[in-house]
């Protein structure tokens, strides 16, 4: 009798599980708490994949062999405990797919910065000609294209819920940016716990694999005296940087790195830049090939992208800054006064690291958010502040403050729950106020 697999959680995981489960022949059924959306739904109707939404039957679903969680889902759910006690087999998607895939996989996790690298390496290796797909924790998931047409390379954006619910998988070439507080109420508001689990990149490795790791993070460096992994290690840094040159070196190999030439600017996408490209090396690409994708990378959408220039204020969209970390990066790249937007939900930030940029670099903070009083308490003596509560009132306030020669910066530390779906709505909204501002300016 074919193995019974079932599926928690009918998103973007969740369908791409099914689809290979049923795919290789195991007997599927895929259930959701919630309401599955209607391309899955549709999808999972046409295929033929049983499926359930609106709760989890749990006598059915403890009566599998192995359960593939997704990664939304917290193990504090009704259902994940009950199939823990259970001793029901619990993974995440990216375990479940690894051994049906032929192709060698390059994972990427970190607080911050894993969808730029990840991004840019997959371009590298892509223009190299390679058969590579991307996935993960970013686009189409990773097992769906395990099952509908499965890769030599695969370059994987790993999030911690995802290497959470690996057991056996070993990333060939693992890459860790760096660590630092996010998602903390996923692991019981302990910062070791989502260590740990960022860790979980490395697991598994032998002198075969290679670890790239960000070596200015004391955190990862503390970690990786305590594992002592047996990987070939290459950390990156700021002792890579001499000037404007950031270079990189594995086995033999050799890419000095023009960071002036680079599009993607700032200390952050110096450390992007040197980690795409000594996993690309790791993988084997030409280093003319690395260096031609890399100085033509123009970035992802939301992260510190150049929106316009009116009347000589510069407007950027950093939507995805959606944490402390991320701020700090985006704050130390700014060569211009700045108008920092900043305000949404917030995660239980600490302000306390971006206070010193915040006196120096920025003019007027503008909070925009349904509740900004901790942001205003915590900069009003710093900074001029405002207080709004729409994207419209907001980049009204933003223009008004703004001169020539300012930067106004969407970079806003806070999720964006509170006044939109999601981050690229709230990026992509304000880039459509920025662009009417542009238009209203060239029409006076
Ligand atoms: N659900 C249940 N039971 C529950 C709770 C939820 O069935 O107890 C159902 C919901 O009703 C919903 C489904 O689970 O239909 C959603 O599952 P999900 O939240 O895991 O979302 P997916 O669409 O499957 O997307 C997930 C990742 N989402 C999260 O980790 C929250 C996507 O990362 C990832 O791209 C995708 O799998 C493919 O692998 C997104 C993300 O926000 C981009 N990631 C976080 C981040 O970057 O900060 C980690
Ligand atoms: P992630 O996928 O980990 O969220 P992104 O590449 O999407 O990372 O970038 C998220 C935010 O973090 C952006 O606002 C970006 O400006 C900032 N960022 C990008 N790379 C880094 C890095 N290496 N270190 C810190 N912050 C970064």
């Amino acid at each position: 009798m074919a193995k019974k697999i079932v599926i928690l959680g009918g998103g973007e995981s969740g369908y791409g599980s099914a689809v290979l489960a049923h795919t290789k022949g195991f007997d599927t059924f895929l259930s959701d708490a919630g309401t599955i959306a209607e391309k899955y739904r549709l999808a999972l109707e046409s295929e033929g994949i049983e499926y359930e939404q609106g709760g989890h039957s749990e006598e059915r679903i403890l009566c599998a062999d192995l359960v593939v969680k997704s990664p939304g889902i917290p193990d504090k759910a009704p259902i994940v405990k009950a199939l823990r006690e259970k001793g029901v087999p619990v993974v995440s998607e990216i375990e479940f797919a690894r051994p049906f895939s032929k192709g060698r996989t390059l994972c990427i996790t970190g607080s911050n910065g894993k969808t730029t690298t990840t991004t840019l390496t997959h371009r590298i290796l892509a223009e190299a000609g390679w058969d590579v797909a991307v996935g993960g924790n970013i686009g189409e998931s990773y097992a769906l294209s395990v099952a509908r047409n499965d890769k030599e390379w695969y370059v994987l954006e790993l999030s911690s819920f995802q290497l959470d619910g690996c057991v056996d998988f070993v990333a060939d070439i693992a890459v860790l940016m760096n660590i630092t507080p996010d998602h903390l109420d996923r692991y019981n508001y302990v910062f070791q716990n989502y260590v740990d689990s960022k860790m979980r990149i490395i697991r598994g490795h032998t002198s075969a694999n290679h670890f790239i790791y960000c070596g200015d993070d004391a955190t990862i460096r503390a970690e990786v005296e305590k594992l002592n992994p047996l990987s070939q290690q290459f950390p990156f840094g700021k002792a890579n940087i001499e000037g404007t040159t950031a270079t990189v070196e594995l086995e033999g190999k050799k890419i000095d790195i023009d960071l002036g030439r680079l599009r993607i600017k700032g200390l952050h996408n110096a450390y992007n830049a040197m980690a795409a490209a000594l996993a690309a090396l790791a993988a084997g690409v030409s280093t003319e090939q690395i260096e031609r994708t890399l100085y033509a990378f123009e970035g992802v959408e939301h992260r510190l992208e150049r929106v316009a220039e009116i009347g000589g204020v510069e407007w950027i969209n950093d939507s995805k800054a959606t944490n402390v970390d991320s701020v700090w990066y985006a704050l130390e790249s700014m060569t211009r006064p700045t108008v920092w937007i900043a305000g949404g939900t917030d995660k239980g930030n600490d302000y306390e690291p971006l206070k010193d940029f915040v006196g120096r670099k920025v003019k007027t903070l503008v909070c925009m958010g349904v509740n900004n009083e901790k942001l205003l308490e915590e900069f009003r003596g710093i900074v001029p502040t405002y207080n709004t509560s729409s994207l419209d009132e907001c980049v009204k306030v933003c223009a008004q403050v703004a001169t020539s020669g300012d930067a106004v910066l969407l970079s806003p530390a806070c999720a964006s729950f509170d006044l939109f779906k999601n981050y690229e709505q709230r990026g992509t909204l304000f880039k459509q106020k920025v662009l009417e501002l542009q238009d209203n300016n060239e029409n006076k």
